[in-house]
């Protein structure tokens, strides 16, 4: 009989059940100590499952290389379990939880043999903190293990806790023979339960991130009125001291983490403006009880894109993956550095590729085509603690008060700079109707506009429809919600060149946002919202050509008018589900273009 070290019942009995059925050798439990973590880096280095770095140049850092064909999510793969269909709602593959656990269980079955299960109690937030919310992962894979210890707070207090409430997330992880066609991400919200199998990608299996931070939680938060969401925060230190923060969602690619730790730019410098990091993914956002929105970060790590960060795009990112990080899918340097596409520096005459093949710069493949040294989804896994933003709120129990959150997308034409909604229910439909287009670097017709609404298509664990309703609730029982902000980096030209210049320029945008919720500055009232006027941004040591700023902020009625037709379309899958309150909303978009022509 193996002694465990908690005397939670729940949690002893559900190990021992999970322990039956996958067979391991072993069960080691995480504690969270250094030591421990130390064993488990020289045991992975021992198997091939990590390697270490040049520990001159990058103390702590280590490199993973995943299966060839497990390089990202799998949303195909992916399955919302509940009772009933409609409960998961048109935008999520659905399964039936007898069906799942039935066919799932015989992979798990016996997967674990020869392997050692490790058992990692985390906490989501703050430990013992009213936002946060407790996991336990039990995996086979050290690699998982590892990276837990960095994006979550892991360990002996957790399991304390966990003497206290009994609650917790149960999460299974086997990589089992991480076969393409034994690979399943589950997520069972009515059990309060995950089981991922079959992969080793950090999105299927970093349970705590957006399986439970997002779709688990995002189930739980609607029960529990509060939200779940796919978003930044960040604090902006304004010039008289006091810090502001905003919450912001952007669909992939649009440059979340960029923006969640930016540099202010040259020319706003002298203001004094001081950016605070908070987070750079997942957002938790209570009601608290002066009646104001309050949001953490659950997570203690960014699992952030190799591939195009760099000292211009995001310097503090940069000094942040200097110690204690794991990479995954990065190209290897002779000298035991790393270096990927888009990274800093020229790219080395020689290395070891994303695959673990010899490349040089130049290489193609059987087509011709350019052969990457590092994935595109090449990832990094490293601690808000060593970015140099981080901000001293993060281990508060309350979190931060939300001034403003912000929606984005990629759009090269229709969305102007940026705009204001006119109420939380005209918000909410900005946020529902979200879209980015197509880059080349995903699959599908390029310019294609893919509605992602608050960025959580991949990530709501209910039924969408439902999910909109619960946004309107939550405006109704605020006293002084959060203000509403659209914004499009993207805007092009007719030759597709960008007209704003983005990353730290994006500054001037949010100092505007700030304005705004401070009653500093005036705004244009326009048939889609409140629009700055020009003279309103600050573009102090900024030359954008003449008439660009303008052309930024300019709304094309046709543009809007085809808009119109596309959120139509994209609101009717929800059928009678769909809150009356956004057809409101979509009938008075329609009408005040109308009647401005
Ligand atoms: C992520 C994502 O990895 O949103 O954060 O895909
Ligand atoms: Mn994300």
């Amino acid at each position: 009989m193996i002694k465990f070290p908690t005397h939670n019942k729940k949690l002893t009995d559900w190990v021992e059940k999970m322990a039956r059925l996958c067979e391991p050798d072993d069960i080691v439990w995480i504690d969270g100590s250094d030591a421990q973590r130390q064993s488990l880096e020289k045991e992975a280095m021992a198997t091939g499952e990590i390697l270490q770095l040049n520990q001159e140049k990058l103390p702590g850092c280590f490199l993973h290389r995943t299966a060839v064909d497990d390089v990202a999510r799998t949303e195909h793969l992916t399955f919302i379990c509940t009772k009933r269909k409609r409960d998961a709602g048109s935008t999520n593959n659905w399964m039936h939880p007898r069906t799942a656990y039935r066919k799932t269980k015989e992979i798990f079955k016996s997967a674990m043999r020869g392997r050692t299960m490790y058992v990692i109690p985390f906490s989501m937030g703050p430990v013992g903190s009213p936002f946060s919310k407790i996991g336990v992962e039990l995996t086979d894979s050290r690699y998982v293990v590892l990276n837990m210890l960095i994006m979550t707070r892991s360990g002996e207090a957790v399991l304390r806790q966990l003497e206290k409430e009994d609650n917790f997330t149960k999460c299974l992880h086997s990589k089992a023979q991480l076969d393409i066609n034994k690979r399943l991400i589950l997520h069972f919200p009515e059990d309060n339960t995950i089981w991922s199998v079959g992969s080793g990608y950090g999105g299927n299996v970093l349970l705590g991130k957006k399986c439970l931070s997002l779709r688990i939680a995002s189930f739980i938060a609607r029960k529990e009125r509060w939200l779940a969401e796919h978003m930044l925060i960040m604090g902006i230190e304004e010039p008289n001291g006091h810090i502001k923060y905003i919450a912001a969602a952007f669909p992939s690619a649009c440059g979340k983490t960029n923006l969640a730790m930016l540099l202010p730019p040259d020319g706003l410098k002298i203001k004094g403006y001081r950016i605070w990091t908070v987070g750079d993914d997942i957002a938790w956002m209570r009601i608290d009880s002066d009646g104001s929105l309050w949001a953490i970060n659950p997570e203690t790590g960014f699992f952030g894109v190799a591939v195009g960060t760099n000292s211009q795009t995001n310097p503090n990112m940069m000094d942040t993956i200097k110690k204690n990080t794991i990479y995954t899918n990065v190209l290897l340097k002779p000298d035991g550095t790393i270096w990927w596409e888009g990274g800093d520096g020229e790219a080395p005459q020689e290395g070891i590729d994303w695959q673990g093949r010899p490349w040089r710069p130049g290489m193609t493949d059987s087509h011709g085509r350019p052969v990457l040294g590092a994935h595109s989804n090449s990832r990094f896994t490293t601690p808000i603690l060593n970015c140099p933003t981080v901000s001293f709120r993060l281990e508060q129990h309350h979190g931060v008060p939300i001034s403003a959150i912000i929606f984005g997308g990629r759009r090269g034409q229709v969305a102007p700079l940026v705009y204001e909604s006119f109420s939380w229910q005209h918000g909410v439909f900005i946020g529902a109707t979200m879209a980015s287009e197509r880059t080349a670097a995903q699959v599908g017709q390029l310019g294609e506009v893919r509605r992602d609404p608050m960025a959580m298509l991949p990530f709501c664990g209910y039924n969408m429809a439902e999910y909109f309703r619960h946004w309107l609730e939550m405006g109704k029982r605020m006293v002084k919600p959060p203000r509403i902000f659209h914004v499009n980096w993207f805007r092009t030209d007719e030759l597709g060149r960008f007209l704003w210049p983005g990353f730290r320029e994006n500054l001037r945008v949010l100092e505007w946002i700030l304005d705004r919720c401070n009653n500093k500055a005036d705004a244009l009232r326009t048939p889609i919202g409140y629009l700055p006027f020009p003279c309103d941004i600050d573009m102090t040591g900024l030359q954008l050509p003449k008439g660009i700023l303008e052309r930024l902020l300019q709304i094309h009625k046709e543009d809007w008018f085809e808009e119109l037709k596309g959120i139509k379309k994209f609101f009717r899958q929800f059928k009678k589900d769909l809150p009356i309150e956004l057809w409101q909303e979509y009938e008075a978009l329609s009408q005040r273009l109308k009647s401005d022509e």
